[in-house]
C-alpha cells in the first residue's frame, strides 16, 4: 500500500543526535541539540522544578482533562510572565492566551489560526537564517514563507542595515516573525535601540509583527530583560502574536509547555478570537497536558519558588557565558590568529561559530565533535572538562 513513499532525510538538528549516539570515541561531543547541561554535561532538572513537582505530587490532584486552552494557573502567569504583570493589555482583557504543547506547538496554533482568519496575507517573513523548523511549521499550516536579512557573516553580528532595508520592501500586511530574545541558531539580536527602531518601521509598513520566544531568561539571565522587545512593541501599539516556549528557561523539554498568544483591539474582539483559537485546538489535540503546566504554574504563581527559579535560570545563563569565554581563550592558547569575539558577543544557548561545512565535517570524523552543517554549537553541551578538548580541535580545522 505505501510503495509510492519515498525515504525522508533526517531532522538536521535531531539527526545529529542519532549521529553522535553511534560513535563511540569517549571524548566525542554533542553541540547539536539545544538542551542544556550542567558543567558535569549532565541534563539538568532545575531544583525548583522539583521542589514545584514534589509539592503538586503531596496534593493528590487527579488526572482530569484540562480545559481546551489548558490550565488557567499556567496560561495566565505564562502571558504576566511575558508582558509584565503591570501590563495594561492584560488588565483591559485584550489578550488571548491559550496554553501549547510547547514552543512548537503554540507556533503551529498560531500558523493554523492566521491560515484561517488573517485575511490581509499569507505570507511569513523569516529572519535568514531562521529556526529550522519555522518554515515546516508554516508551510504545513499552508502559509508562504519568505525572508529578510538578518546575519552578517562577514561581522558574525547583526546586519541592521540589512534586516531595515529588507523590512522596508515587505508588503503591507505580510507578518514578520522575530525571535524574542537569543536568536536561533545564531546566537545575535538587535540591540534595545535597534529594537525600538526595529518597531518603528514595521509599524510604517503596516506588518503583523509574530514573536517567537523560546529563550526567555536564557539571554541575560533576566526574564524582564529578555523582554524588552515583546515590550517595547506592545508600548508602542503593536498588536502582537507570541509563542512562548517553557522547554530551555525551565528545562521541562519533554513535558512541553508552552503558550499562543494574540493581542486584540477590545475585549468584545478578543472573546471572539478565543473562541476560534478553541475551534482549532479541538481537533488537532482535544487539550494540552496538565503535568508540565502544573509545574510551572506553582513556579510563577509562588514568590519564593519564583525568585528560586530566577536564579537558577541566570545560572545556567552565566555557566554558558563563562563557557563561551573559555572558548574564545582556549583559542587564543592553542595559537589561533582568527578574531573569535563572536562567540562572546553573541547570546543565549547558541554560538553561530562561521565555521564551514567541511570544517564541520572535519570537526564531526577527527575529532567527534557533532553540531549542525551550519556551523551552530549549542555552547549548553560544552563544560570545564571539554572545552579544551573544542578549543583544540576548532584550531586544527581552521588553523
Ligand atoms: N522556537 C525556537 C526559536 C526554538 O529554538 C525552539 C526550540 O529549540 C522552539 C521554538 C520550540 O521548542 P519547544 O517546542 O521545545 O518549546
Ligand atoms: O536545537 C534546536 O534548535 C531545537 C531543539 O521537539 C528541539 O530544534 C528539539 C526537539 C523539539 C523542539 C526543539
Amino acid at each position: 500500500i505505501w510503495s509510492n513513499v519515498e525515504m525522508g532525510p533526517p531532522d538536521a538538528i535531531l539527526g545529529v543526535t542519532e549521529a553522535f549516539k553511534k560513535d563511540t570515541n569517549p571524548k566525542k561531543m554533542n553541540l547539536g541539540v539545544g538542551a542544556y547541561r550542567d558543567d558535569a554535561g549532565k541534563p539538568y532538572v532545575l531544583p525548583s522544578v522539583k521542589k514545584a513537582e514534589d509539592e503538586i505530587l503531596k496534593t493528590g490532584l487527579d488526572k482530569e482533562y484540562a480545559g481546551i486552552i489548558g490550565v488557567p494557573d499556567f496560561y495566565n502567569a505564562a502571558i504576566k510572565l511575558a508582558l509584565g504583570s503591570d501590563s495594561s493589555v492584560i488588565k483591559e482583557k485584550l489578550n488571548v492566551t491559550s496554553q501549547a504543547i510547547s514552543g512548537t506547538g503554540a507556533l503551529r496554533v498560531g500558523a493554523n489560526f492566521f491560515a484561517k482568519w488573517y485575511t490581509k496575507s499569507k505570507t511569513f517573513w523569516l529572519p535568514t537564517p531562521s529556526w529550522g523548523n519555522h518554515t515546516p511549521i508554516l508551510k504545513h499550516a499552508g502559509l508562504n514563507v519568505n525572508s529578510y536579512k538578518y546575519y552578517d557573516p562577514s561581522t558574525c553580528g547583526f546586519d541592521f542595515k540589512g534586516a531595515i532595508e529588507d523590512i522596508k520592501k515587505i508588503p503591507e500586511g505580510d507578518v514578520i516573525l522575530l525571535h524574542a530574545c537569543a536568536h536561533n541558531p545564531t546566537g545575535v539580536d538587535p540591540k534595545p535601540e535597534q529594537w525600538k527602531e526595529l518597531s518603528q518601521v514595521i509599524k510604517q509598513r503596516k506588518l503583523y509583527p509574530y514573536f517567537d520566544m523560546a529563550y526567555q531568561g536564557f539571554a541575560s539571565g533576566s526574564t524582564d530583560t529578555d523582554a524588552f522587545a515583546v515590550r517595547t512593541f506592545i508600548n508602542d501599539g503593536h498588536q502582537i502574536a507570541l509563542s512562548q516556549s517553557f522547554s530551555k528557561n525551565m528545562g521541562l523539554y519533554g513535558e512541553r509547555v508552552g503558550a499562543f498568544s494574540i493581542i486584540c483591539s477590545s475585549a468584545e474582539e478578543a472573546e471572539r478570537v478565543m473562541s476560534q483559537v478553541k475551534i482549532i485546538i479541538r481537533p488537532l489535540y482535544s487539550n494540552p497536558p496538565v503535568h508540565g503546566a502544573r509545574i510551572a504554574a506553582k513556579i510563577l504563581n509562588t514568590p519564593e519558588l519564583n525568585a528560586q527559579w530566577l536564579k537558577e535560570v541566570k545560572g545556567m545563563a552565566d555557566r554558558i557565558i563563562t563557557m563561551r569565554q573559555r572558548l574564545r581563550d582556549g583559542l587564543k592558547k592553542e595559537g589561533s590568529s582568527r578574531n573569535w569575539q563572536h562567540i562572546t558577543d553573541q547570546i543565549g544557548m547558541f554560538c553561530f561559530t562561521g565555521l564551514k561545512p567541511d570544517q564541520v565535517e572535519r570537526l564531526t570524523k577527527e575529532f567527534s565533535i557533532f553540531l549542525t552543517k551550519d556551523g551552530r554549537i549549542s555552547v549548553a553541551g560544552v563544560s570545564s572538562n571539554n572545552v579544551d578538548y573544542l578549543a583544540h580541535a576548532i584550531h586544527q580545522v581552521t588553523k
